[in-house]
């Protein structure tokens, strides 16, 4: 490690870094070098990993100069930082992005054409890393890419883990799990720092004991302890010169662990034992919205709360002035994930820095914001007192007293009123002795927001009504956004390359410009451009699901679009209902072939490994693929496709192609989607509920330019109350009960009636989230985007609305209204 007393004497060694000359023959040069000494090869014996990795830390190089530019001037100025903790970074390929970054695009491929390389093969090459599970992640992925471009100084904290989200495959249409082995290649992207490494301690117990100034403290003897190793990973800004840092921590054994090595001679015990260490960080839970309890996970989160609270204190504290914190940080909870890190500050500032526990609570509360993300009730995270006094007593201490001290505001607030305090006490009695983690964030956060406006309304409303009660000012809305870098300009070339030949540059980072398009809506040659950008875009997804899942994706169909983890509260049971139902009329003579619209239906889901419902239903959609693609009566009008393994990559070509958007989860369930937003971004329609963030789209592109349908939020609630009986939905609708009949029977399971039971048993006496209320509204309005679609003119009248009017989705956005409600930090300069 290199002091500060460390005096430099070459001259070179003074200068600032400086980055490779941008240009062909200053790339090709780095490029070879890279390849000659870090790969150890040349050009004529290089593999195609070899010519990635050597890629890809040719670009690296770019970065890297201003990315120890950016570090230092945070440090100097004491700039306020947004500390972004959150257990998922859900990235996607890096290349690309780092690419369009340095805007060495076309430099690099001139650079690699001239070495006989085709730099899409080298893309093609990498490995997403899928280090989360769907929205939440990729959100996480969304703003830090803002937050660099919009040079506000942000350090991402999260967890590398060894495999990330499962590669999803299908055997008889089932789907099979296999690991995610996105390291195995090699990680050009990230920079470990071992002279980094964090202790963390877990276990043992508490003690009572009086300190040198006479008061008496509590304090932890823990039982035992791993290593975080930091992996940081740049995080460029589009253009601008600006690079933030990701930092992901990796557990390994402690030194503890190698003596016990030593001392125990027994080398499996031993080895076992640094296994144990290493298993922390070893896997990504697959749940998305429903967590397990697992004490792993329990262990995963304090893990990098831990390691990420101390690397901040060591690395911008330089003085070691604890106080001055809130002025140096604002920690944003990426849900109740990371919220043991409350607790974890409470602890560094009373046990470690000595801090009076009222002060300590003042500068933590300042320090933390909670964003929550869900509205199902089994989504929030509690952990069991036993769970939690067992892996972290000291801290399950600490929270006992913010509880106790919280209760007693509320009691003397609302003197006689016994069960308000019971209902909002952050330790549930029932079914056993919890920490709700989400009233933990609530009561320590400075801000609680919701991600969209129905949610954020709904939080206040039900699932925390007595707190925004409580407290009005601390609850707000952030409406998410997604990053046009990656989901525009990198997904949809052609579409980027239209608009900036119609506005001109300057909107990709500022893309409320793109209502400036509005009146190209009403002009026949741009639309003809945007009709055939959609079709050029649908010919790159027909070669790439060719290539990649041996599927012909037919031409000229509409291409409808349901892409997003398989949960029942989404409803891909309601889509699937819908298609059974074309199919039936059709080949029972109902419905003639040449009165529907050809369409071509696309799914892309992951189901959690232990969510058997969303499991069959994945399973039946394999299954009526299989049924609607090989008849003769729907061929030419009909296709079902499902590519296995949706991810980052695979929706960054799905997206672009889409002429409709599917967001048809139950009304008030889905807290926003974000998929809805990248959809509409690319010029598809949106069949939706008015749920989550759908609502605020449809406001903002039009109702003539939406297909809204189905309950509305205060009608399910009244429904819900009155009693839902799906079966009668099922019976008074024909076409309903066809379709669930066609299913029951065996149809599409070769004529096993048990197969595919328990769905429609689900659908017809529980349905919880109301497919069976929906249907004909459903079916109704496909019947309007059937009609509407013929029209092809009024389609891309629509369409090209519908980009123009999407600004708003930018989450350059999300981040100005971060920074404005909740962060107060500043760009730097
Ligand atoms: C997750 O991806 C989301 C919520 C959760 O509670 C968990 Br756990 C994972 C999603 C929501 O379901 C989406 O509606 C939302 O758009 C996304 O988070 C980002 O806010």
């Amino acid at each position: 490690h290199v002091g500060p007393s460390f005096q430099p004497t070459h001259p070179l060694a003074l200068a600032p870094v400086t980055a490779p000359p941008h240009s062909v023959d200053g790339f090709v040069r780095e490029f070879l070098r890279e390849l000659n000494t870090s790969a150890g090869v040349t050009l004529s014996r290089s593999t195609v990993n070899d010519q990635y990795l050597s890629l890809a830390r040719t670009v690296r190089h770019y970065l890297s100069a201003r990315w120890l530019e950016n570090t230092r001037k945070i440090r100097d100025t004491k700039a306020k930082m947004v500390g972004y903790l959150s257990a998922e970074f859900l990235l996607g390929r890096q290349l690309g992005n780092a690419l369009l970054a340095t805007d060495l695009e076309e430099i690099a491929d001139k650079a690699l054409a001239s070495c006989g390389i085709d730099i899409a093969t080298l893309r093609a090459q990498e490995v997403e890393p899928g280090l989360g599970n769907g929205g939440l992640g990729r959100l996480a992925a969304c703003f830090i890419d803002s937050l660099a471009t919009m040079g506000v100084p942000c350090i991402g904290y999260g967890i590398r883990y060894e495999y990330g989200i499962f590669r999803q495959t299908f055997v008889d249409g089932q789907q099979v799990e296999q690991p995610d082995t996105w390291l195995t290649l090699g990680s050009p992207w990230e920079f470990p720092h071992p002279e980094h490494a964090v202790q963390v301690d877990f276990g043992g117990h508490t003690e009572k004991y009086t300190d040198t100034d006479g008061v008496e403290r509590s304090r932890w003897v823990p039982a035992w302890n791993v290593l975080g190793m930091p992996f940081n990973y740049m995080v460029p800004g589009y253009q601008n010169g600006q690079v933030n840092t990701l930092r992901l921590w990796s557990a390994q054994a402690t030194k503890a662990f190698d003596l016990s090595i030593f001392n125990s001679g027994d080398y499996a015990e031993a080895v076992r034992a640094q296994t144990f260490a290493e298993n922390i960080t070893k896997v990504l839970y697959p749940e998305d919205s429903t967590p397990q309890g697992k004490e792993l996970r329990l262990q995963q989160q304090y893990f990098f709360v831990a390691c990420s609270i101390r690397d901040f204190l060591d690395r911008f504290i330089l003085d070691g002035d604890v106080r001055s914190l809130p002025d140096r940080v604002i920690f944003q909870l990426n849900d109740t994930h990371p919220v043991i890190a409350v607790p974890e500050l409470m602890r560094v500032l009373v046990d470690i820095e000595k801090l009076e526990w009222e002060e300590a609570w003042e500068i933590t509360k300042k320090c933390f914001a909670y964003t929550c993300h869900t509205l199902l009730p089994e989504a929030l995270e509690v952990w069991s007192t036993e769970l939690l006094g067992r892996l972290l007593p000291r801290h399950l201490e600490i929270i006992y007293r913010i509880n106790d001290e919280f209760l007693a505001e509320v009691r003397a607030a609302f003197p006689n009123d016994e069960m308000r305090a019971r209902q909002m006490s952050i330790i549930a009695e029932y079914p056993e002795r919890a920490v709700r983690m989400a009233y933990l964030a609530t009561v320590a956060g400075s801000k609680v927001n919701g991600v969209a406006e129905l949610h954020s309304q709904l939080l206040r409303d039900k699932v925390l009504h007595d707190f925004s009660e409580y407290w009005p000012e601390k609850f707000t809305n952030v409406t998410n956004g997604v990053t046009p870098r990656r989901f525009l300009r990198l997904a949809n070339p052609g579409l980027s390359e239209l608009i900036t030949e119609t506005l001109g540059t300057g909107w990709l980072t500022d893309l409320e410009r793109l209502a400036e398009l509005e009146p190209y809506a009403e002009d026949a040659e741009f639309r003809a451009a945007f009709v055939r950008i959609k079709a050029a875009n649908k010919t790159r997804l027909r070669r790439l699901l060719e290539a990649r899942d041996e599927v012909a994706v037919p031409d000229g169909h509409l291409l409808d679009v349901m892409v997003k983890r398989l949960h029942e509260y989404k409803r891909q049971s309601l889509k699937l209902l819908h298609i059974v139902s074309l199919y039936e009329q059709i080949v029972t003579g109902k419905l003639s072939a040449d009165e529907v619209t050809p369409r071509t239906f696309v799914f892309g889901a992951k189901a959690a490994p232990g969510y058997r419902i969303a499991k069959e239903t994945i399973h039946l959609i394999n299954s009526v693929a299989a049924v609607v693609n090989r008849d003769p009566l729907v061929k030419d009008v009909l296709k079902v496709v499902f590519p296995s393994n949706y991810n980052v990559t695979l929706a960054e070509t799905l997206i672009p192609a889409a002429d409709l958007s599917e967001q048809i989860s139950l009304a008030g369930k889905e807290a926003s989607g974000t998929g809805n937003m990248k959809f509409a971004l690319n010029g598809a329609l949106t069949i939706g509920t008015d749920d989550g963030a759908n609502v605020e789209i449809r406001k903002l592109v039009g109702d003539d330019h939406f297909f809204l349908f189905g309950l509305s939020e205060p009608e399910v609630t009244d429904l819900q109350t009155a009693g839902y009986r799906s079966h009668e939905f099922y019976e008074s609708d024909p076409q309903l009960k066809a379709a669930l009949d066609l299913i029951a029977s065996g149809h599409f399971s070769g004529g096993d009636r048990g197969v595919f039971e328990p769905l429609v048993s689900n659908l017809l006496y529980d349905d919880r989230f109301m497919a069976l209320a929906d249907f004909r509204s459903y079916v109704d309005t496909q019947a309007k985007v059937d009609a509407y679609y013929a029209d092809q003119d009024a389609w891309a009248r629509s369409a090209v609305l519908n980009v123009a009017r999407s600004g708003y989705f930018s989450s350059d956005r999300s981040m100005r209204d971060y920074i404005d409600r909740i962060w107060h930090t500043r760009p730097l300069r």
